[in-house]
């Protein structure tokens, strides 16, 4: 078995230390970080993902799967991040109110590191009211809001129209993502732009700020 086919397998089993392992070795092996994250990583969250919506694993192995992919992240954030050049604008980020996903939100936040933004990051279950006063706060050149859950989409709704009501919406662009987001819903809530994954996002927020 090659090397990213064993880090999807045991991504899939939620082993972190087989996963860090792995990823270690993989990156000493000279692989491209991006490819470990996508064809390793990524893809075995893939699999967790659909094997939970099929149930053939449930929650605590999900948990598990999340706590591996973490392992590897954290070895590959500072080679995702390398090639940056500081400070092309600030971005505040966060996942909605609700919504506890954290991983993909994260990788939004490296990949945009990586690409040169000041990233700060409110976590997840993020309030809108909390969202507005970061804005009013760090005064950022754009918000981030990430959601993976369908019932938490219309928080994206409100925290953009309360952006609004609070006359903010002109001084900070929004770009919302995540998996149930759409270009569509984006348009429809009036945020700014929309991001289908972490690359496209820093593409989007580059587009943004020039
Ligand atoms: Co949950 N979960 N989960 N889960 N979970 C999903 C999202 C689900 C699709 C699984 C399924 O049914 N197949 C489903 C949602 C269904 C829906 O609403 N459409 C689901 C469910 C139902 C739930 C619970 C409700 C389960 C329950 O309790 N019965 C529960 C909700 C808890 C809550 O949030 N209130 C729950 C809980 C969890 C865990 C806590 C166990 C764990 C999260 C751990 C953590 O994040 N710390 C978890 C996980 C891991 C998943 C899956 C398996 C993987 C998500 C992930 O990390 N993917 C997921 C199934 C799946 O997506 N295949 C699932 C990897 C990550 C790199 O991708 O997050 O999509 P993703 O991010 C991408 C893009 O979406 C995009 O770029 C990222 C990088 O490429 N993107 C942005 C994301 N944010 C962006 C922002 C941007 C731009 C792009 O701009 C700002």
């Amino acid at each position: 078995m090659d090397i990213l086919s064993a880090l999807v397998a045991e991504l899939e089993r939620g082993d972190d230390e087989k996963v860090a392992e792995l990823t270690r070795r993989a990156i000493a092996q000279n692989l491209a970080p991006r490819d470990i994250l996508d064809h390793g990583l990524i893809a075995g969250m893939n699999v967790v993902g659909e094997k939970f919506r099929t149930r053939e694993i449930f929650l605590p192995d999900v948990l598990l799967a999340a706590k591996a992919m973490y392992a590897g992240m954290d070895l590959l954030k500072p080679l995702l991040a390398k090639d940056g050049v500081p400070t092309r604008g600030r971005v505040v980020l966060g996942t909605v109110q609700g919504d506890l996903h954290d991983i993909g939100k994260q990788l939004v936040g490296i990949m945009l590191r990586g690409a040169g933004f000041e990233v700060i990051d409110l976590g997840h279950d993020v309030a809108p009211a909390r969202f507005v006063a970061a804005v009013k706060e760090l005064q950022p050149a754009v918000l981030g809001l990430s959601t993976l859950l369908t019932t938490t989409m219309p928080v994206m709704r409100k925290v953009v129209a309360l952006l609004k009501e609070e006359g903010l919406a002109g001084h900070v662009k929004t770009i919302v993502g995540g998996a149930p987001v759409s270009a569509e819903f984006a348009r429809e809530i009036g945020a700014d732009t929309y991001g289908y994954d972490a690359a496209n996002a820093v593409e989007r927020v580059s587009a943004l700020v020039s």
